[in-house]
C-alpha cells in the first residue's frame, strides 16, 4: 500500500524547484542572480578540474546539484503556524531550533521563529518567523489581530490534502502535486495586495516594518529563496559586476584573487563538502594538479566575457544594489555559513482599505541572497565563532566605509578576529572546533585487533580512519538579525508593550503542537554514533574507558526519530555511504 505514495524527499525537492520557478517568474532578478550562480559556479569546476585531475561536472549535473534552497516565511497567526508545520510534515521536513529574534539586543525584532528541514542530509530548508503581537501597545494589537482575522491562506482543499498525509501517512503523486500547487498558487505566493493601508504606514512609521510586512498582506509569500554557492566572493563580485557597481578591471582583479585563493584552499575536503553527490572513494581518485597563473586568467576572461553578454546585463532591471559586505565568518573560515545579498526590491502593491477605497504604492522586503555553508561547530567552536563575530563586526562599524574605500584593507580587518581558527578541517577537528563523521580505512578493518590507541586523530593520522566535516544545516541568529536589519534598512525595534514579554521555545512548541529539533545535538549524535561504529569496526571498543563509551552513546541517543527511514535503527542512518 505504502508505496503507492509519492516518496517525501522527491516531493520536497519538486515543492523547492516549483518555488524556484515562481519566485523566478515573480522577480525577474532572482532568474539572473540563478544564472550568474551557475556561471560562476561553472567557473569554480573548470578550476577544481585542474587542481583535482579527474574532477568533471557536466552543465546537467551543475543543474542538479545547484537546486537547493532556503526559503523564508513570516507568519502572523499563532493557528497559521500549526498548518504550515505540519504542511512541511507531508515533505518530511521538521522544526529545528527555536530562534528568538525578539532578544538579539539591538537588532531584536517582533519575531520567535525555527527553520523546517530534513533531519538528515537536507537539501532545502526554511526559515519560518511568527509575529509576536503582544510585542505591542494594546490598540496597536488588537488591530493587526483583527485584520490578520480575516485572511484564509490555507484553503479548505489544502487543509484535507495535509489531513490526508497525515492519515496515510503519505501521499500519491496526484495528491502530492495539488499539494505542492496550494503552495505555490496560494500559500506562498505574492499577489501584490494588501490591506488597511492606515496601519501599514503607522506600523512602517512607528519602525514595524516587519510587522507590516507580515499583517496586512494576504499570504505568506516568500521573501527570500536562496541558492547555494561554490565561491562567495566570485559570486558577490560577478554580481556587482553585473549590476553595474563594478568595472571590468576591479572584477579581474577580485575574481582572479577568489580564484588564485581557492585553487589552494580546495583540498579534498572542500570536495567533499561542496559537492554531495561525490563519494569519498571519488575524491580519493582524484590526483594532484595545478592551476598556473595564466590557467586563472584564461578562466577569468572567459567568465568576464559571459559576464558581459546583453542577458546579464543586470543594471539594465529595477534593483537596489548589493550589499558592501558578507555576513558570517572570514573568507578563510570555514565554519557555519556565509551570506550576502542584493538589497530588497521596491515592488508595487495595491492596498484595499476598509472602507473599500485602494491605493496604489510600494513595497520594499523581497531581496536576493545568497549563501555558502561550511562546517558546524561544536559549543565550543559556536562559542569561538560568536566571539570572533562580535570583534569583527565591531570593527568593520568603526569604519563603515571602508569596504567600499578600499576592500583589501577591509578584508585584512575582518579575517584577523578570525584568526585563533585554524583553516583547514584536520586542525579545527582536532582542536574541537567542528563536528565530524569517522569511519574505519580498508587498511584500519585490516589492522583490528592490533591497534592500541583510541585517539581519533592519531587513528585518522596513520590512515586507519577516514573522516568528512558535517556541513551546518541551520540559520544564525545574528545573521539573520543582520538580514532583517539590512533588508528592512532599519536596525532592531523595542517593545511598545506594557510589560517586555518572554518568549520560550515551549510556547513556539506549543503553538506547533510537537516537539523542536535541537540540531546541536543530531550533529552531536551524528559524530558519536560514527565514532562507536568506528571503535567497534577496528575492534577497540574494550580499550574505550568506559565513561567515554557511556558519554558516547547518551550523545548517540539523541538522533530524532523523525530522522530515520522506515524500520531503520538509528545506529544505522548517519552511517551511510
Ligand atoms: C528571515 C531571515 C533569516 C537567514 O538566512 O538567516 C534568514 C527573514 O528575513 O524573514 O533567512
Ligand atoms: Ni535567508
Amino acid at each position: 500500500m505504502s508505496t503507492a505514495f509519492a516518496d517525501k524527499i522527491d516531493m520536497q525537492n519538486r515543492l523547492f524547484s516549483e518555488l524556484s520557478r515562481m519566485f523566478g517568474s515573480e522577480v525577474p532578478l532572482y532568474d539572473k542572480a540563478l544564472l550568474v550562480n551557475f556561471q560562476t559556479n561553472r567557473t569554480v569546476c573548470s578550476l577544481l578540474s585542474r587542481v583535482h585531475v579527474g574532477f568533471a561536472v557536466t552543465d546537467a549535473q551543475l543543474d542538479k546539484t545547484s537546486g537547493e534552497r532556503h526559503g523564508a516565511i513570516r507568519i502572523g497567526r499563532p493557528d497559521e503556524y500549526r498548518w504550515i508545520g505540519r504542511l512541511f510534515a507531508c515533505f518530511a521536513m521538521h522544526p529545528h531550533n527555536f530562534y528568538d529574534m525578539a532578544n538579539v539586543g539591538a537588532k531584536s525584532q517582533p519575531i520567535i521563529a525555527t527553520a523546517f528541514r530534513s533531519v538528515h542530509r537536507p537539501e532545502h530548508r526554511v526559515f519560518t518567523s511568527l509575529l509576536l503581537t503582544d510585542y505591542f501597545d494594546e490598540a496597536t494589537r488588537a488591530r493587526i489581530e483583527a485584520l490578520l482575522a480575516q485572511r484564509t491562506v490555507f484553503s479548505d482543499r489544502a487543509k484535507a490534502l495535509i489531513e490526508k498525509s497525515e492519515a496515510q501517512s503519505g501521499l500519491t503523486w496526484d495528491d502530492a502535486t495539488a499539494l505542492i500547487a496550494e503552495g505555490t498558487q496560494r500559500i506562498f505566493k505574492w499577489t501584490g495586495q494588501a490591506r488597511d493601508h492606515a496601519l501599514y504606514k503607522e506600523l512602517c512609521d512607528a519602525g514595524f516594518k516587519i510587522a507590516a510586512d507580515i499583517s496586512c498582506f494576504q499570504s505568506h509569500h516568500l521573501n527570500h529563496l536562496t541558492p547555494n554557492t561554490f565561491c562567495m566572493d566570485l559570486y558577490t563580485s560577478a554580481m556587482k559586476m553585473c549590476l553595474g557597481e563594478m568595472d571590468d578591471a576591479t572584477f579581474r582583479s577580485r575574481a582572479t584573487l577568489a580564484l588564485t585563493r581557492l585553487s589552494r584552499t580546495a583540498d579534498k575536503d572542500y570536495m567533499r563538502l561542496t559537492f554531495k553527490h561525490l563519494a569519498p572513494s571519488d575524491v580519493d581518485a582524484f590526483t594532484p594538479g595545478t592551476a598556473t597563473a595564466a590557467d586563472i586568467a584564461a578562466i577569468v576572461d572567459a567568465l568576464t566575457t559571459r559576464l558581459r553578454q546583453s542577458d546579464l546585463n543586470l543594471s539594465a532591471l529595477k534593483h537596489a544594489g548589493f550589499k558592501d559586505f558578507t555576513e558570517g565568518p572570514s573568507e578563510d573560515t570555514p565554519v557555519l555559513l556565509r551570506q550576502d545579498a542584493y538589497k530588497a526590491l521596491t515592488e508595487p502593491v495595491t492596498f484595499t482599505n476598509p472602507d473599500g477605497t485602494t491605493i496604489n504604492t510600494v513595497h520594499t522586503a523581497r531581496f536576493g541572497e545568497i549563501e555558502q555553508r561550511a562546517y558546524a561547530t561544536t559549543p565550543k567552536g559556536r562559542k569561538l565563532y560568536d566571539d570572533c563575530l562580535s570583534q569583527a563586526d565591531s570593527a568593520r562599524e568603526k569604519d563603515p566605509s571602508l569596504p567600499k574605500r578600499d576592500f583589501a584593507a577591509y578584508e585584512a580587518l575582518y579575517a584577523r578576529p578570525f584568526a585563533p581558527f585554524p583553516k583547514t578541517l584536520p586542525e579545527l577537528l582536532r582542536a574541537g572546533l567542528v563536528l565530524g563523521r569517522y569511519w574505519a580505512t580498508a587498511k584500519g578493518r585490516a589492522a583490528r585487533g592490533t591497534l592500541s590507541t583510541i585517539d581519533i586523530h592519531e587513528l585518522v593520522a596513520r590512515g586507519f580512519v577516514a573522516y568528512e566535516g558535517l556541513r551546518y544545516e541551520d540559520f544564525l541568529p545574528v545573521s539573520a538579525a543582520g538580514i532583517f536589519a539590512s533588508n528592512l534598512n532599519q536596525y532592531g525595534t523595542k517593545t511598545t508593550a506594557a510589560t517586555r514579554p518572554v518568549y520560550t521555545q515551549k510556547r513556539l512548541e506549543d503553538i506547533l503542537g510537537r516537539s523542536i529539533i535541537d540540531s546541536d545535538a543530531v550533529y552531536a549524535a551524528m559524530e558519536a554514533e560514527s565514532l562507536l561504529a568506528t571503535y567497534a569496526e577496528l575492534g577497540l571498543m574494550d580499550k574505550l574507558p568506559a565513561s567515554r563509551k557511556s558519554e558516547l552513546q547518551a550523545a548517540a541517543s539523541k538522533y530524532p526519530a523523525e530522522g530515520l527511514p522506515a524500520n531503520a535503527s538509528p545506529a544505522r542512518v548517519p552511517a551511510a555511504v
